[in-house]
């Protein structure tokens, strides 16, 4: 049957696509956040962690930890109709961090997870964004057994500029994801109006 374009109601919208990262430390959760969020069956890039790379991989924290990112991870989310974000989760360690260039290339922002017990696993991403004007959010990845701190004082340790959002969130939940997701377009967005009014004046 075919339908009369008034029947058919609206026609489809385009949906804006938008590219964040998703980065932070060894372990802290990039590709679980992906896969929890994913609506796609995630493109992952997982290898073995073996005995002969226990002296560099340390899984301390997380020790069911068998696997670990070493190109990228891949998912896509809609976040409404007419705004779909592409993640790519980057490896987090270090002999990889070569691939952070190529993915970073067009994002709009990123995701820097965090571990209360690791932060200062995170500090590298926090400064390769800075340096680069990429705007981020920091997502604390609240592991049970953490000790939980005052949002204040991980800021404080992490030395984030003011404007930069804290989020506490669990990256195996799909609607915490999505807080952290809305967050880092929110905060993107704001960051680029900003940046246009600063050239026109
Ligand atoms: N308890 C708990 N475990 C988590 C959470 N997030 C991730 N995990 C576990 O922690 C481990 C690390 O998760 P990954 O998602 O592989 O971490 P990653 O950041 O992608 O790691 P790399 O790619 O190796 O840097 C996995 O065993 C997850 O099941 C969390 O919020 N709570
Ligand atoms: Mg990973």
């Amino acid at each position: 049957m075919i339908f009369g374009r008034s029947e058919r109601g609206k026609p489809p919208v385009e949906p804006v696509t938008l590219k964040i990262l998703v980065a932070g430390g060894f372990g802290v959760g990039k590709t679980t956040l992906v896969g929890a969020v994913s609506e796609i069956r995630p493109l992952r890039t997982e290898e073995l962690l073996t005995e002969a790379g226990r002296p560099v991989d340390d899984t301390s924290g997380v020790e069911g930890k068998h696997t670990t990112t070493v190109a990228m991870d891949f998912g896509r989310i809609t976040l409404r109709e007419d705004l779909v974000l592409y993640l790519f989760g980057t490896p987090g360690q270090e002999r990889f961090w070569f691939m952070w260039d190529e993915l970073s290339e067009g994002a709009l922002g990123a995701v820097v997870l965090a571990d209360t017990r690791r932060l200062e696993d995170c500090f590298a991403a926090v400064d390769y964004f800075e340096r680069r004007s990429i705007p981020f959010v920091i997502g604390v990845n609240c592991f049970e057994g953490a000790a939980r701190y005052p949002v204040e004082d991980i800021r404080q340790a992490l030395d984030l500029d003011e404007g930069v959002p804290l989020l506490l969130t669990d990256a195996r939940d799909r609607e915490s994801v999505k807080e952290v997701l809305i967050g880092v377009v929110q905060h993107a967005m704001a960051y680029a109006a900003e940046r246009r009014q600063t050239v026109a004046t």
